[in-house]
């Protein structure tokens, strides 16, 4: 599908939403989640380029905020935003102006930490998987997925996290279609991943318009069983599914989460709170943010491989980089040094869970 497709797509599914719901910005959380979760709309970026794409927080620095500017197109770029916190570190806005984080052509739903502190990036409509290393201003490696029989294109990209079965695996999905896939990585000797496997899980295709989706952290309130978030963008909700022992969506128990958007886009989890931040794509380029799910274990960076432990392994790893930039550089300075080595050797043994 070509973009101008999409483009058209997208504006018809606009219109139709506009015509369906005349209220503009009608967002609701629907029961019986509304019993517990709120959320704040935190409006618009200032300073990011329309249309948004993913977002993320940084997991070296949990006062900024990942966000895809110029989604979609060549000029893409995620931006990096400061975030204000209140007094029990909820996301209430943003400190400063968008400024240039990595370049990321076809930036899309998926903007997305992996093991190594690497960024992934699904690019849309390229149907290419892109991969930043720490300190790079550049997507170092790009992955063309449709060889692995990813369906075009590829719009989004998580990664189980510690807690859930199968985690460390690596989950894609396609716009529009919905198609889901199971896949692993390994390091690629350069700082970047290798794609190992990747499979399709046509049983878990989703509707609506996949893009941007989270793992609900454990213990989060009327989340009893392993579940998940997704950003829909076509059908404008955020819907709730539970987890199968695979780590893949069971897709008989979709439930809406949020309803009455308008091209929810992006998804991820806020290390500090749990709470859920998405973005939209068009529907006025806006950040919201639902509070009320349980706090998640704090990331794992010093997991440079991502198999949920930090052991020798990863030590290989670091000193194999020893003096280098990018894979091991734990603390963003710039370069893997002892400052690193200390971070690594104070996470050893099993993530956080
Ligand atoms: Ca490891
Ligand atoms: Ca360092």
């Amino acid at each position: 599908m070509s973009s101008r497709l999409r483009a058209s797509a997208r504006l018809g599914s606009a219109a139709a939403l506009v015509l369906v719901v005349p209220v503009a910005l009608g967002q609701t959380i629907p029961a019986p989640f509304d019993e517990v979760y709120t959320y704040t709309d935190l409006g618009s970026v200032p300073g990011l380029p329309a249309n948004y794409g993913g977002l993320t927080v940084k997991p070296t620095d949990f006062d900024t905020l990942l966000i895809g500017g110029a989604a979609n197109s060549a000029a893409g770029i995620v931006y990096s935003i400061g975030i204000v916190r209140d007094g029990k570190g909820h996301i209430v806005g943003f400190d400063g102006t968008a400024a240039p984080f990595v370049e990321a052509a076809y930036n899309d739903g998926g903007v997305v930490y992996g093991p190594g502190g690497v960024l992934f990036l699904a690019r849309w409509p390229a149907n290419e998987l892109g991969q930043a290393k720490p300190g790079s201003a550049i997507t170092d490696k790009i992955i063309d997925v449709a060889p692995f029989g990813v369906a075009s294109s590829l719009s989004a990209i998580n990664f189980v996290p510690p807690g859930f079965d199968q985690a460390g695996h690596m989950k894609l999905v396609s716009w529009s279609i919905g198609t889901w896939y199971d896949a692993t990585i390994a390091p690629d000797g350069a700082g970047t991943f290798d794609i190992v496997s990747l499979t399709p899980v046509p049983s878990s295709n989703l509707g609506g318009g996949p893009e941007g989706f989270i793992y609900v952290p454990t213990g989060s309130p009327l989340f009893d069983v392993p579940s998940m978030l997704v950003s829909e963008y076509s059908a404008g909700n955020v819907a709730a599914y539970e987890v199968d022992a695979n780590g893949d969506p069971i897709v008989a128990t979709r439930q809406n989460f949020v309803t009455g958007l308008s091209g929810a886009e992006g998804a991820t989890i806020d290390p500090v709170t749990g709470d859920f931040l998405f973005s939209t794509f068009g529907g006025g380029s806006r950040v919201i943010v639902v509070t009320g799910f349980a706090t998640p274990p704090p990331p794992c960076i010093a997991d440079l491989d991502g198999n949920g432990v930090v052991n020798g392994a990863d030590l290989g790893l670091l000193l194999g980089n020893w003096g280098g930039a990018g894979l091991g550089d734990l603390n963003d300075s710039g370069s893997v040094d002892g400052a690193d080595l200390g971070i690594l050797l104070a996470a050893w043994g099993p993530c956080p869970r």
